[in-house]
């Protein structure tokens, strides 16, 4: 299991600060638990009472310390912006190795804490402004976005794969916004070739909490070595990665057990994740919610599974999800 959706706070939990809304620090549990008798005469009185609100702590499950923002509607995940103002900032290729620079997008508040992450790979011949759509759409929904650019254009999905995790690795540990992310909350994104290097990049770092491969290409078309929550995007009119040899093999062959959706988008092409895209936006959305925050709030919009509509030539999936 990757993570759970509930943690107890049970003896084991280190004591570690965590941020609160209101950017007050505070520790989990204190350092000698002595016995307290007014305490155990209160939790003898809760328990004959039945006050469920002065039950210990280790009771109840502790609240999603990942969840950012409001409760999730089908508008709020439509809407061009979500609830965050968000800043951006370049970074050049110049200063950077294993990838080529990009465009960081973040909430520009620093009072919810830290954020996700996802690295966003373009497809051959493109740059990142192919993707740009994504940076500010995603980021307005509380998570820290990089659109990269690739050491060359015509780089293969392997070597996306990898600048992919490059990206990630700068992001978390160089960057200027690094203490602004949660490093163990990270996905990768990718359109064509950088769709396929997303699935390389979540085969060769498990600890990945999502990944959504848009309209992907990739020789490889067996993934059963992937763990990682993967969201796979086709599109029925695509004539470059069609989806009967790369979409549809892609998502079937991930493990049963990992949680996995294959969405293809009706009346699209290969280069409909090029633009602004509202079904790619809404799922992606709440797959990056469900999956990098834990935040089970975004389920509903996954399971049960979306229906076949305008939008959406047919959706695929395990529900409920395991991880
Ligand atoms: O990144 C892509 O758009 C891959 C599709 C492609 O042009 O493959 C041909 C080698
Ligand atoms: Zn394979």
């Amino acid at each position: 299991m990757q993570h759970s959706d509930t943690r107890s706070a049970s003896a084991a939990v280190p004591a570690v600060p965590t941020a609160s809304h209101g950017g007050v620090r505070r520790t989990r549990r204190g350092r000698g638990r002595r016995a307290n008798p007014f305490t155990a005469t209160l939790a003898a009185l809760a328990a004959v009472v039945g006050l469920s609100t002065l039950s210990a702590p280790s009771a109840q499950a502790a609240a999603n310390p990942y969840e950012r923002g409001p409760a999730p509607t089908t508008s709020s995940i439509e809407a061009l912006r979500g609830p965050y103002a968000v800043s951006e900032t370049s970074v050049s290729s110049l200063g950077v190795t294993g990838f080529g620079g990009g465009t960081i997008y973040y909430p520009t508040s620093t009072a919810d804490g830290t954020f996700g992450a996802v690295a966003i790979s373009p497809g051959y011949t493109a740059y990142q402004s192919s993707i740009s759509w994504l940076g500010a759409r995603l980021a307005s929904q509380g998570f820290v976005v990089f659109t990269i650019d690739t050491n060359t254009t015509l780089d293969q999905p392997d070597s996306r794969g990898r600048q992919l995790l490059a990206a990630l690795d700068y992001l978390t540990e160089r960057s200027s916004v690094r203490n602004r992310i949660d490093s163990g909350r990270l996905a990768v994104m990718g359109h064509s070739m950088g769709g396929g290097g997303s699935l390389e990049a979540a085969k060769s770092r498990p600890s990945l909490q999502a990944a959504i491969p848009l309209t992907p290409w990739n020789l490889d078309k067996t993934w059963p070595e992937i763990t990682t929550p993967t969201l796979i995007v086709g599109a029925d009119g695509d004539t470059i990665a069609p989806v009967a040899s790369h979409s549809e093999p892609f998502y079937t062959t991930l493990p049963s057990s990992t949680d996995r959706a294959y969405l293809e988008l009706n009346g699209a092409t290969h280069f409909t994740p090029n633009t602004s895209n509202t079904t790619i936006a809404k799922y992606s959305i709440s797959w990056l919610k469900r999956f990098v925050d834990n935040d089970t709030r975004y389920e509903q919009f996954l399971c049960p599974l979306p229906r076949a509509s305008l939008t959406i030539e047919e959706y695929r999936g395990n529900c409920p999800h395991t991880s």
